[in-house]
């Protein structure tokens, strides 16, 4: 007897980790609906890129709409959903911060509640984050480091954690957290700072930009792979009991020394092109993270597979095609 295919619904599909999973999951055989927020502009183009935006259903909804997710949850029939909807980038936050609390925060107990309320058998992965170590308070983070966040967005995040392990105490809900550090790729939004170097450096060695304006680059990062965290969210799903996991590589590494790399690779010194612009600071900074993924090794058997030299290399060149055909 053939099984029926795994339904999966992935809320912020058409960001860069949404994209990856869907892909990944695909490739396992799920139907994967997506919750699609309405935009003017186009958002489909990570997974265009993917050569999967006609292989997945998108459902049109709102974090901050309850009854939107609840009928995302009708339609799927999702067995595992992945709420990766977010306002995720940090530095606005600061501009828009209830926006950030309403979406990033109450969306995860909107999503939440869509499940109790629709399927409460349904696996549930919240993507929580290492900005909520903030000013952190051991020198490798783990899961059982406390929390000191130090933006709008990382409190609202921790609201979204605190709910995930909530719903599964009050209710018995699989609803796992993963503690995911930073994680890059090609399809990173142009606002963060690995991409925000890789697209100068292609414009760069193009001669079509002459410099590269930054903010703090003595704040420091553990940087990885979105392609090989996007296994551990699945993987977190597949165990008997939902828990919570550090998601990192275990190494960190200066701004200064990540744009170091990726100038490097083009034959350029990033001294001679980075000017530090004070309007990029924040006001509040997470001047160091480092994950310890001990525990995700050890009960997921999940590692980073991928060196940020190999992830730097593989942005420029990237950037380098996509600026070469603009
Ligand atoms: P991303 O590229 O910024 O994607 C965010 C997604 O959320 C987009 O699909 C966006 O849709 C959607 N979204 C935003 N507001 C929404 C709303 N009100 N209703 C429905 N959808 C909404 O983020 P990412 O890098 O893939 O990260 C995925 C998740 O992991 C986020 O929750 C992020 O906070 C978290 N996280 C990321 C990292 C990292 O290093 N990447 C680390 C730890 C945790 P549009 O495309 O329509 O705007
Ligand atoms: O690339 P970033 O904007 O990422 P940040 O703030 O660490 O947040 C990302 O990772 C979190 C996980 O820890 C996620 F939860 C979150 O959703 C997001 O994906 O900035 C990294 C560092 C910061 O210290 C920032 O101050 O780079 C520093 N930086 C220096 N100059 C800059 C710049 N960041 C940006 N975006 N732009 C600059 O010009």
């Amino acid at each position: 007897m053939k099984l029926a295919a795994k339904s999966a619904l992935i809320t912020g599909i058409t960001g860069q980790d949404g994209a990856y999973l869907a892909k990944f999951l695909l490739d396992k055989g799920y139907t994967v609906h997506g919750l699609h927020a309405r935009r003017a502009s186009d958002t489909l183009w990570r997974l265009r890129h993917l050569g999967i935006a006609n292989d997945v259903n998108l459902i049109e909804g709102d974090l901050t709409d309850l009854s939107s997710l609840i009928r995302a949850m009708e339609k799927s029939a999702a067995t595992e959903v992945y709420n990766l909807a977010a306002q995720s980038f940090v530095a606005t936050s600061w501009e828009q911060p209830i926006l950030t609390a309403n979406a990033t925060g109450v969306g995860a107990l909107n999503v939440l509640e869509a499940v109790r309320l629709v399927n409460p058998k349904a696996r549930f992965y919240q993507a929580s984050t290492s900005e909520m170590f903030g000013l952190i308070q051991e020198a490798m983070q783990s899961e059982s480091t406390p929390f000191y966040p130090r933006s709008p967005y990382g409190v609202a995040k921790l609201f979204g954690h605190w709910m995930t392990i909530n719903y599964r105490e009050s209710f018995g809900l699989h609803a796992s957290s993963g503690i995911l550090f930073n994680h890059e790729s090609p399809l990173r939004g142009i606002e963060f700072v690995t991409r925000k170097v890789t697209d100068a450096v292609a414009r760069i060695k193009q001669g079509k930009q002459k410099e590269l304006r930054l903010g703090n680059i003595d704040a420091k990062r553990d940087w990885g792979f979105a392609g090989d965290y996007v296994e551990a969210m699945w993987l977190m799903l597949q165990q008997d009991a939902a828990d919570d996991y550090v998601i990192a590589t275990g190494k960190t590494t200066t701004v200064r020394d990540m744009c170091q790399l990726a100038f490097a690779h083009v034959g350029l010194k990033y001294e001679d092109y980075v000017v530090i612009d004070p309007k990029f600071y924040r006001p509040a900074e997470v001047e160091v993270l480092l994950g310890n993924p001990a525990k995700a090794k050890a009960k997921l058997d999940w590692v980073a597979k991928t060196d940020l030299q190999t992830l730097m290399t593989m942005m420029v060149e990237a950037d380098m095609a996509r600026v070469s055909r603009e």
